[in-house]
């Protein structure tokens, strides 16, 4: 029988390629993101190329209230969650802390954070129900180092390796698995995003090298899911050849 697993930010990116490969191997899905005719479009290719069924909610996860609406309208029959991946998220702007735009934190902290709780606090507690499931957040290498110009997305990426680890110990009672990954950088539309839709200093981001691609992380997602029941891995740090660290690169 097909399990469950739940994708925040399944519209683009590493929660579009997660959710192609786990309808792959045996997943029905939920999948949840502010832009519907993506969803939608996405549902309908996944359902003609696999036999998984796909189950999608609309709503900003921002937004505590639309999320308890959305997730408490999941019908019983998607209702036993097995896997559930908190990876909508984002990076907005690049500037120091005494140039920063008061609202581009406020778009991260509550996107990579107070998102990230919401769905957990609302999806987790099935988990412990039934003392079975696995939370898998997708950090950054952000959340492990620091760079200039990137104080407030560092921070909401390290308060997810902060709240994954904590997570995890609450959640050790009841036989929970709790992951973090922490990619490098992954060609997706999070420069866009970042540069407020400058396409020329998106691509720049990846000129003359290889960057990760989102079906990268998204192999290593299913890897995690599919390891037997008492193995939990708690964090891959996966970088792309050409990046050693937030700041080094190889260009060529
Ligand atoms: P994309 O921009 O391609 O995808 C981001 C996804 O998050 C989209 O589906 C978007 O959906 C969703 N999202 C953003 N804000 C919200 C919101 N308020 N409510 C609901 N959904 C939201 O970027 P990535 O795939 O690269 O990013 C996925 C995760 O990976 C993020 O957490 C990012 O921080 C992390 N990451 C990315 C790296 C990279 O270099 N690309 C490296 C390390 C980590 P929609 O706009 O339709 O709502
Ligand atoms: C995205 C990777 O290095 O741009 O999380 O912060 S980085």
């Amino acid at each position: 029988m097909r399990k469950i697993a739940l994708i925040t930010g399944a519209t683009s990116g590493i929660g579009k390629a997660t959710a192609e490969i786990l309808a792959q191997n045996g997943y029905n899905l939920i999948l949840t993101g502010r832009r519907m005719e993506l969803l939608t479009d996405l549902s309908s290719s996944i359902q003609k190329q696999t036999e998984a069924k796909v189950h999608l909610l609309n709503f900003d996860v921002r937004d505590l209230q639309a999320t308890e609406k959305a997730l408490n309208s999941i019908p019983t029959e998607w209702s036993d969650i097995s896997v559930l991946i908190n990876n909508a998220g984002l990076a907005v702007g690049l500037n120091p802390v005494h140039e920063g735009v008061v609202d581009d934190w406020e778009r991260m902290i509550d996107t990579n954070v107070k998102g990230l709780l919401y769905v957990s606090k609302i999806i987790s507690p099935q988990m412990v129900a039934k003392q079975a499931g696995h939370i898998i957040n997708i950090s950054s290498i952000a959340g492990h180092e620091y760079y200039p110009n990137g104080a407030a997305y560092c921070g909401t990426k390290h308060a997810v390796k902060a709240i994954t680890k904590a997570m995890r110990m609450e959640l050790l009672p009841y036989g929970i698995k709790v992951s973090a990954i922490s990619p490098g950088m992954v060609d997706t539309e999070f420069s866009l995003v970042r540069f407020k839709g400058d396409k020329i200093k998106a691509d720049n981001v990846y000129q003359g090298l290889t960057p990760l691609y989102a079906q990268d992380i998204a192999e290593s997602i299913l890897f995690m899911v599919n390891r037997p029941l008492h193995v939990n891995i708690e964090e891959l740090i996966i970088m792309p050849t050409d990046q050693a660290s937030a700041r080094d690169y190889r260009r060529r």
